[in-house]
């Protein structure tokens, strides 16, 4: 008995997905860079085979990497998906080979029983947060707000501006004049900012910047001070991730406040996979809701250290 007990353990072990493909979006964020670095880590101690993909932001791509993926017959799928929308043929067509999709980060339009579970985080809180903060700080004096937007069509971009948009409703005093995607890129940042600027009075006309991730607002930030603006100061700077650059930005004064967002998905969804393949369970969506708001008060130069060497 004891050595079918062995057996049935070791089954349950082998049961784990064995090799799982990621179809990474790119490499357009540092927030990015460090989720490939943590799920590729977090692969290497569960001793998964894990293939990646980097779409480059296309969508395209990384629909022809699932396809790879299930040609190749790996054990399951992780995607995060660069847009909510144009997944349901591709995810049917995993789902019809048993292949078991698991997102990360970002959501799609696609019907649940299309995919396995999701992890990711409140997007809309998160805009929220950043929107209260602004809210707070100008304490009722007149705030023109300039947006740089995600992914066109990206659910953090659909729901960011959702969430910010819900926090100053009622504050008439705070109002968005312009507001474009800037891709999540420090390049596009930069170049939306300056065109920003430009249009508002060499920036006179803002008191504000919120971008929807902070590499857009590290981009921003050049921007403003190639326009002899003091960013932090003359330009009020709020966004979302957390990574190791904004913090050196709000020790520096060059920025005001972020909204973390943990890089670590992929520690939750080899769970659920390891779940499923263990007795069927299908996991219940995991969504991190407590997004911590950091400023100048934070301790920043701390945290800038104790985020430095995570893969950013
Ligand atoms: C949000 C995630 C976003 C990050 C950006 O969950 O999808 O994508 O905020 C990244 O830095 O580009």
């Amino acid at each position: 008995a004891l050595a079918a007990f062995g057996a049935s353990a070791a089954l349950s072990q082998t049961a784990l997905a064995q090799t799982v493909g990621f179809s990474q979006i790119g490499s357009e964020s540092g927030w990015r860079a460090a989720e490939t670095t943590l799920t590729k880590q977090q692969a290497e101690e569960r001793g998964i085979t894990l293939k990646f993909s980097d779409a480059q932001q296309k969508q395209e791509n990384q629909i022809a990497a699932i396809r790879s993926f299930i040609a190749q017959g790996v054990d399951a799928i992780l995607l995060a998906p660069v847009v909510a929308t144009g997944w349901d043929s591709v995810l049917k067509e995993a789902k019809d080979a048993e292949i078991p999709v698991v997102l990360l980060d970002r959501q799609v339009d696609s019907d649940k029983s299309l995919y396995l579970t999701a992890v990711g985080s409140d997007l809309v809180h998160e805009g929220e947060v950043a929107g209260q903060w602004l809210v707070d700080h100008v304490a009722g004096k007149e705030c023109r707000v300039v947006e740089l937007q995600g992914t066109t069509g990206s659910s953090p971009a659909i729901d960011r501006k959702t969430g910010f948009e819900k926090a100053i409703a009622g504050h008439d005093n705070v109002k968005i004049v312009r507001s474009q995607t800037g891709d999540f890129t420090r390049a596009q940042g930069k170049e939306v900012m300056e065109s920003f600027l430009q249009a508002e009075g060499r920036g006179q006309n803002i008191c504000a910047l919120y971008a929807h991730n902070d590499d857009m607002a590290v981009g921003a930030i050049q921007a403003i001070k190639e326009a002899g603006l003091k960013p932090g100061d003359d330009i009020l700077v709020v966004s979302i991730d957390g990574v190791p650059d904004i913090f050196k930005a709000i020790a520096a004064g060059e920025a005001n406040a972020t909204v973390e967002l943990t890089p670590n998905m992929a520690g939750p969804a080899f769970d659920a996979l390891k779940a499923y393949m263990d007795d069927g369970t299908v996991p219940p969506k995991f969504i991190q809701t407590d997004s911590k708001l950091y400023t100048k008060a934070d301790d920043p130069e701390g945290e800038y250290e104790r985020r430095k060497n995570l893969g950013y």
